[in-house]
């Protein structure tokens, strides 16, 4: 197996300093979230970002300030940072896909249209492809977040068309309210669909998150934890920080056996050059 690479989600576009005021909304609330994650064994920091009033934004230039607030606070290379092409529900294309200018080493591409709680998240083709595309242009890596069996199907015919990197990287994300629930046998489905040589992380929502965790790395997945998907520590005590969420993880994997990758090694099982 791999190593283990932990992905922290740490501030998501929904989740609010109401529902949990560890939430960081600032770059520098971001950055020392970041920071103490990657401090604590994660290798990836799935990014969001938001004005300070907490409201979430896909503008470049706000990625820009928090991508450099988050670069300042860590020597040498530091972690891969994963912007979200995703951003919030209702956000206009344009707007999803600007931060590739910023060329990171990785970013999302959702691979299809969901029931997202009350709202629907638009994904279709001609979306995707337009954002795979830019992000071969800017040479970012994909991670192909599949919320549904279907949209694996999409991912690999991007594939077929010449739109992915000769390697995959899916996020399962499992317990969204609306889309594909959060059990083992979902988990175990959805990654039998997966081509032999991809790569996986499951991303399990609300109370699912620690125990698809832990069965993704007895099965040689990856993980991602943070605030976006939950917000608890355990049932009714909140998470003091996203990193407290990464410090588990590590101390699961190395019971279990897993070793925890570093960014770098995180990057070679990625193929990110
Ligand atoms: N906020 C969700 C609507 C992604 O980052 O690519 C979409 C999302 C997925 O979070
Ligand atoms: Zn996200």
């Amino acid at each position: 197996m791999d190593k283990l690479i932990i992905t922290a989600a740490i501030c998501g576009a929904e989740v609010t300093k109401k529902e949990n005021p560890n939430v960081p909304y600032t770059a520098e609330e971001i950055s020392m979230e970041a920071k103490r994650c990657y401090d604590a064994g994660a290798s990836i920091i799935h990014l969001h970002v938001r004005y300070d009033d907490g409201t979430p934004t896909q503008d470049k230039e706000v990625f820009k300030k928090n991508i450099d607030a988050i670069k300042s606070k860590i020597s040498g290379k530091g972690p891969i940072i994963q912007p979200s092409t995703g951003g919030a529900v209702g956000m206009k294309w344009q707007e999803r896909i600007a931060v590739a200018e910023l060329r990171p080493e990785m970013a999302t591409l959702d691979c299809g249209t969901t029931n997202f709680g009350d709202d629907i998240f638009v994904n279709d083709l001609p979306l995707m492809r337009n954002f795979a595309k830019t992000m071969i242009e800017y040479n970012i890596l994909p991670e192909l977040e599949c919320f549904e069996p279907g949209h694996i199907q999409n991912a690999l015919i991007l594939k077929k068309e010449g739109l992915l990197p000769r390697h995959m990287h899916f996020d399962i994300v499992l317990g969204v309210p609306g889309a594909l629930n959060a059990t083992i046998k979902n988990l175990l489905f959805m990654t039998e669909l997966l081509p032999a040589d991809a790569t996986w992380t499951v991303a399990g929502i609300g109370r699912f998150e620690l125990p698809l965790a832990v069965n993704a790395i007895t099965m040689g997945g990856h993980v991602r934890v943070g605030f976006e998907d939950n917000i608890f520590y355990s049932k009714g005590v909140l998470a003091t920080s996203n990193a407290q969420l990464v410090e588990r993880i590590v101390r699961l994997a190395k019971e279990l056996g897993r070793e925890v990758a570093t960014a770098d090694e995180a990057r070679k099982i990625l193929g990110i050059e």
